[in-house]
Order: C-alpha cells, then sequence, then structure tokens
C-alpha cells in the first residue's frame, strides 16, 4: 500500500488518501474576474469608453438594457475585495487592465489615474500575499478603435496592442510576473464577429475568421515584445487563455468520432495550434477556403511557441454527432456550426446550471488528456471554471451547495487527469463575486461571494467557506 505521506511528486497516481483527494504541493488556487465586469467606474478619472459601453447602449442587447458603468463598484472597493480573497487564503488572483482604463483612445497617450489604480492593487495584492495573474484583453476595448480602425478587423490592432502591452509591462511588470495575452479570443471572434451577441454586435461568417486571425496576430506581437524588451529583467511568464469546451461523439461510430474531434479541432484548434504549430488546424483550411487567412512565414514564425503555458478556461460538455442535411438547416446557427458539419447535444440526464450549460465533470478530465496529447504535454492553467445558480441570501448565508457539488466534481476530475499525466499547475474559481455577466447582465450569479447590486454589500457564499477550506488543505 502507498503511504499517505509519500510526496505526491513521486507519486502523482495517489488520488486519495484518508478519503481526501490531494493536489500537488504547489498547486496555484486562484480566484478569477475581469474589468468591464466588476470595475464600474467606466467614466472616472479619464477612462475612455469601450466597446462594452457602448453595446450595452443599445436597446436590447443586455438584459434589461443593463451595463458595467457601476458593476460591483470594484474601481472604489478593491481594498475590501483584495481581504475578501485574503481571509480565504486564495493564492492567486486573475483581473484584468482595462485598456481604455490606460489609453483612453486605445493609442498614444497614456491614462495616469489608470496606471495609478492598477498599481495600488498589485501592491494591495502583494501585501495580502496574493500573487497577480494579468489578463491584458477582456473584451472591453477602446471604443476610438472599434470606430477608426474597424476593431479587430483593422490591421493596425496587433501593433496598437502591443504597444498599449509594453506600457503595462514598462508599469507593472516589476510586479506582475504572471501575463495573459487575451481571454477567449474564440468568444470575440464567434460571438461578437460571428453571431453578434456580443460587442461590436457584428454577424458575418467570414469576419470571424479575420477577428481570429488579428487576435492571434495581437497576441503573437505582445509576446514578442514582453521576451524582446521585458522578461530577462522581470522573470515573469506570458501566455494566452483560450475556452474549450469537451465535445464527446455520440456514437462510437467513426463519423461521429470525427465530427467531435472536427468540432475541437474548430474550437481550440483554431487558437491553439497556430500558437503551439504555426497553422490553423487541416480540417479548418480544407472547410473554411479562403475565408481562413494565411499566416506569413515571420508570422507563424512570432506565433510558434508563443505561450509559456497552456490557459484554459472550460465550462461544458456537448455531445457531437456527423450533421445530416436536415439536421444542419434546423439547428444551424449563421454559418459557422455549418462550416463544421456537426450536430451538438446534450444528455437530458445531466443536470444543467443557470446558464443552461450541461454539469459534465469527466468532459474536463477527456479535455485535459486531448490537450496534453495533441500539444505534446504543456503546462495547462485553468484559468476559469464555475457556474452560474440562481443564489438567495437568507439569514445572511447563501446555501449555494450546487455550486460545492460542481467545484468537487470538477476539481476530482482534473485530480484525476494529474493522475494520468496531465500537468495541470493550477486552478481559477470563476468568478470571485457575482458581476456584469455580459448579454445576462446582473441575473447570472458566477460569484463565490454574493453581491447585492443595490448596496454593493459582498456577502461569502458557503462555496467560499469551502473553497477555503480546500486551499487550506490543498484538497478535500
Ligand atoms: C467566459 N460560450 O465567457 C468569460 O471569460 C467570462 O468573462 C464569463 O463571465 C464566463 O466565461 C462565464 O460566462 C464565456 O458561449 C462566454 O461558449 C460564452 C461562452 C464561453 C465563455
Amino acid at each position: 500500500m502507498t503511504s499517505c505521506l509519500m510526496p505526491l511528486d513521486t507519486d502523482r497516481n495517489q488520488l486519495k488518501s484518508n478519503g481526501m483527494i490531494h493536489f500537488p504541493a504547489d498547486f496555484i488556487w486562484g480566484s478569477a474576474t475581469s474589468s468591464y465586469q466588476i470595475e464600474g467606474g467606466a467614466d472616472l478619472d479619464g477612462k475612455g469608453p469601450s466597446i462594452w459601453d457602448a453595446f450595452c447602449s443599445i436597446p436590447g442587447k443586455v438584459f434589461q438594457n443593463q451595463n458595467g458603468s457601476v458593476a460591483c463598484d470594484h474601481y472604489h472597493r478593491f481594498e475590501e475585495d483584495v481581504k475578501l480573497m485574503q481571509e480565504m487564503g486564495i493564492k492567486a488572483y486573475r483581473f484584468s487592465i482595462s485598456w481604455p482604463r490606460i489609453m483612453p483612445t486605445g493609442r498614444d497617450t497614456v491614462n495616469q489615474a489608470g496606471v495609478a489604480f492598477y498599481s495600488r492593487l498589485i501592491d494591495k495584492l502583494l501585501e495580502a500575499g496574493i500573487e497577480p495573474w494579468v489578463t491584458l484583453y477582456h473584451w472591453d476595448l477602446p471604443l476610438a478603435l472599434q470606430l477608426e480602425e474597424n476593431g479587430w478587423l483593422g490591421p493596425e490592432l496587433p501593433r496598437l496592442f502591443a504597444e498599449y502591452a509594453d506600457i503595462c509591462f514598462r508599469h507593472f511588470g516589476d510586479r506582475v510576473k504572471n501575463w495573459i495575452t487575451l481571454n477567449e479570443p474564440w468568444v470575440v471572434a464567434m460571438l461578437g464577429y460571428g453571431q453578434g451577441v456580443f460587442a461590436p454586435g457584428r454577424t458575418s461568417n467570414v469576419d470571424p475568421y479575420l477577428a481570429g486571425h488579428q487576435l492571434l496576430l495581437a497576441h503573437a506581437s505582445a509576446v514578442e515584445r514582453y521576451r524582446a524588451k521585458y522578461q530577462t529583467g522581470q522573470k515573469g511568464r506570458i501566455g494566452i487563455t483560450n475556452n474549450c469546451d469537451w465535445r464527446e461523439p455520440l456514437t462510437d461510430n467513426v463519423q461521429d468520432q470525427k465530427a467531435a474531434q472536427r468540432a475541437l479541432e474548430f474550437f481550440l484548434g483554431w487558437f491553439a495550434d497556430p500558437v503551439f504549430f504555426g497553422d490553423y488546424p487541416s480540417s479548418m483550411r480544407e472547410r473554411v477556403g479562403v475565408r481562413l487567412p494565411e499566416f506569413k512565414p515571420e508570422e507563424k514564425a512570432l506565433l510558434i511557441g508563443s505561450s509559456d503555458f497552456f490557459g484554459l478556461n472550460h465550462y461544458t460538455t456537448m455531445y457531437a454527432a456527423e450533421a445530416t442535411a436536415v439536421q444542419a438547416s434546423v439547428y444551424g446557427n449563421g454559418g459557422l456550426s455549418e462550416d463544421q458539419d456537426v450536430t451538438l447535444s446534450t444528455d437530458p440526464a445531466w443536470p444543467i446550471t443557470d446558464m443552461g450549460w450541461a454539469v459534465v465533470p469527466w468532459g474536463c478530465r477527456k479535455l485535459l488528456q486531448w490537450i496534453d496529447d495533441r500539444y505534446s504535454h504543456p503546462e495547462v492553467v485553468i484559468t476559469e471554471n464555475g457556474c452560474a445558480y440562481p443564489d438567495e441570501i437568507s439569514n445572511g448565508r447563501v446555501h449555494d451547495q450546487n455550486r460545492i457539488a460542481f467545484m468537487e466534481g470538477y476539481l476530482s476530475e482534473i485530480r484525476a487527469a494529474i493522475g494520468q499525466g496531465v500537468h495541470v499547475s493550477g486552478y481559477f474559481a470563476w468568478s470571485l463575486m457575482d458581476n456584469f455577466e455580459w448579454a445576462s447582465g446582473y441575473s447570472k450569479r458566477f460569484g463565490l461571494h454574493h453581491v447585492n447590486f443595490e448596496t454593493l454589500v459582498r456577502t461569502p457564499k458557503d462555496s467560499a467557506l469551502w473553497y477555503s477550506k480546500v486551499i487550506q488543505k490543498n484538497g478535500f
């Protein structure tokens, strides 16, 4: 029998001892947020407008026409929020910097008040013993760049993003050692330029591939800048965060297995293949044809190896089947799923969250194994995982047993993946607190802390207390 005292490094297969699931000793336990979703202060102290400020002002785009102009008022309450994390024992905090708070028009002029805000936040985190993980772009593009450059379709965007990133490295890189260039370029491209449900609200079956291309080049340009000017001195790391659901073949017939593989290539391979291999998956090239832009040789060279870790946001799983002509016309969603010829479905027996997303913990393990195989054993950091439920306060408590069950389920499967040899180094719960859930406004609560959006009072949910114990014991 294996001794329960045996260090995990020498026995990564040891899942349980005394009924406990243990994580590797240096596992990074974190929580995550993003600027537009929590900060508020949308036009304070020189901040310029972002595409999300503008998108929210279009009637019908966001639940009850809500917006992020106050959100959680984190801009004024960040010290309290750092304390919440300190009380929980959180080791790392992933937040994003608002580009238009740093550069109100997206270029040239730097807003010193914006720099000062993030500088104070970073100092407070470090004082509290919390490692900052900074995302440079979590969807709040300066509105000026949308109007002047056609947003991510504009050829100048990669250069402008690198200039902005450079300002951030210069001001914060002495203290920030973990950088994430982009959050979920798939969502930006698909939901922002394909389906039009997120800012800037475009619909097209061409633009998503162009926007995605520019996003990849922007990522590569920022990484090039960091490595050339800062990484040696500042000794930090930089990478990209992609999102992907798991796609399980509906049946074990070959067509459905191929469909599931293709769905993963169109989802994660679209953005991860260029970063690891220098080009898009061949399945995309064959099916998307001339709508998929080509990388120049020097761009490929910049892209390959441009992520020091594999940032992954994961929420749910669906079945994938080869689409038939009939199904495609019924379930197609405006061009892009036709490109894949995949029909997605769920098992009605799977529990679902308030987003309508199925809770399928084993899908997370299978996805981690798929990543490990395809990208040759990268270091994976789970930069988001979590769930929305309609949490209510009673007597000062929120009994969100469903969220605890969700996290237990996903963390168990993550630990199982580690046991199989996948290198997962950290987990960031989405989210530290209830916040502005994009097109769903304040109607979906993802937080470990409940936020009353009238009084802005934060209350730790039972899941926050549970997560705090997980961190303390390095397992559960
Ligand atoms: C992520 N999808 O968004 C974001 O990084 C967060 O800002 C967000 O609050 C969180 O997940 C929960 O939604 C996603 O449609 C939005 O597949 C949509 C999708 C995936 C992720």
